[in-house]
C-alpha cells in the first residue's frame, strides 16, 4: 500500500495528519515535479491528475482526501476521527464539508487565480487543456474566505473543536485550510479570537508538530 503525496500541498496534508492521529505508518511517495506541479510520471499514471491518492496492494487507487480517510477510519476505527454515533457522524461530516467547500476551495480559488506558477492551470487536475486564471475569482475567493472565518468563529465560540468537544477530521481540514490561507495572506482576522484560540490548541498536537 502506498500514499502518493505532495508535501507542501494542503489536500495530501489532511491525509498525513489523519494517519498520524491514528498512528498508521505506510509508504509515502512524493510525486511533485518542477514548477509547483506534479511530476509527469505521476500524471501519466493518475487519470485525475491529483494528490492525495492511495494505492492498495491489489492495485486499486482511491483518490480524494476524505475517501482515503474513510478507508482508514473503517480499517482502523481507533481513535474515531469521523464521528461516534449517527448524530456525531452527521455533525463531523457537515463541518468537514464546510471547511473544505467554504474554506479550502475558497482559498484555492484565490491562490490558483493569482499565482504565476498556475498560469493556465486555473483548475486543479486538468490534463493538457489551458484553464486561464480569472482575476475576478481572486476577489470572490477572498470574500468567501472572510465569510468562512466569521462562520467558524461563531462555532468555535460555542465548542472546543469544530464539530463539538472532540478533535475530528473537521479540525484537520480546517487547520490545513487556515495554513493554506497564509499563502494568500488571508491570516486569521484579529477579531476572530475564537478561531485563534482553536488554531493555537490544534497546532500543539503531535500529529501537527511532528
Ligand atoms: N478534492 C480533492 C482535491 C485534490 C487537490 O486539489 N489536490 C491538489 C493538491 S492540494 C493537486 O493535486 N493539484 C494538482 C495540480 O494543481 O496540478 C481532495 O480532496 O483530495
Amino acid at each position: 500500500m502506498k500514499l502518493y503525496d505532495w508535501e507542501i500541498a494542503p489536500n495530501p496534508r489532511r491525509v498525513r495528519i489523519f494517519l498520524r492521529e491514528k498512528g498508521i505508518d505506510l509508504e509515502i511517495e512524493e510525486v511533485s515535479g518542477p514548477g509547483l506541479a506534479l511530476s509527469s510520471e505521476y500524471l501519466a499514471n493518475n487519470p485525475h491528475g491529483l494528490v492525495p491518492a492511495l494505492e492498495l496492494d491489489d492495485g486499486t487507487v482511491i483518490g480524494e482526501a476524505m475517501a482515503i480517510c474513510r478507508y482508514f477510519e473503517t480499517e482502523q476505527p481507533d481513535p474515531l476521527l469521523m464521528g461516534t454515533d449517527a448524530k456525531d457522524k452527521g455533525l463531523v461530516e457537515m463541518w468537514e464539508r464546510k471547511a473544505d467547500l467554504e474554506g479550502l476551495h475558497a482559498a484555492s480559488e484565490v491562490f490558483r487565480n493569482v499565482a504565476p506558477d498556475f498560469k493556465d492551470r486555473g483548475l486543479p487536475g486538468q490534463r493538457g487543456d489551458a484553464i486561464p486564471q480569472l482575476p475576478q475569482l481572486v476577489e470572490r475567493g477572498k470574500a468567501r474566505v472572510a465569510r468562512f472565518y466569521i462562520k467558524i468563529d461563531k462555532q468555535l465560540g460555542e465548542n472546543t473543536f469544530l464539530a463539538g468537544e472532540r478533535f475530528t477530521v473537521a479540525d484537520i481540514t480546517a487547520f490545513c485550510t487556515l495554513d493554506f490561507c497564509k499563502w494568500v495572506e488571508l491570516d486569521i482576522p484579529a477579531e476572530c479570537t475564537n478561531v485563534q484560540r482553536w488554531y493555537d490548541l490544534v497546532a500543539k498536537r503531535q500529529s501537527i508538530t511532528g
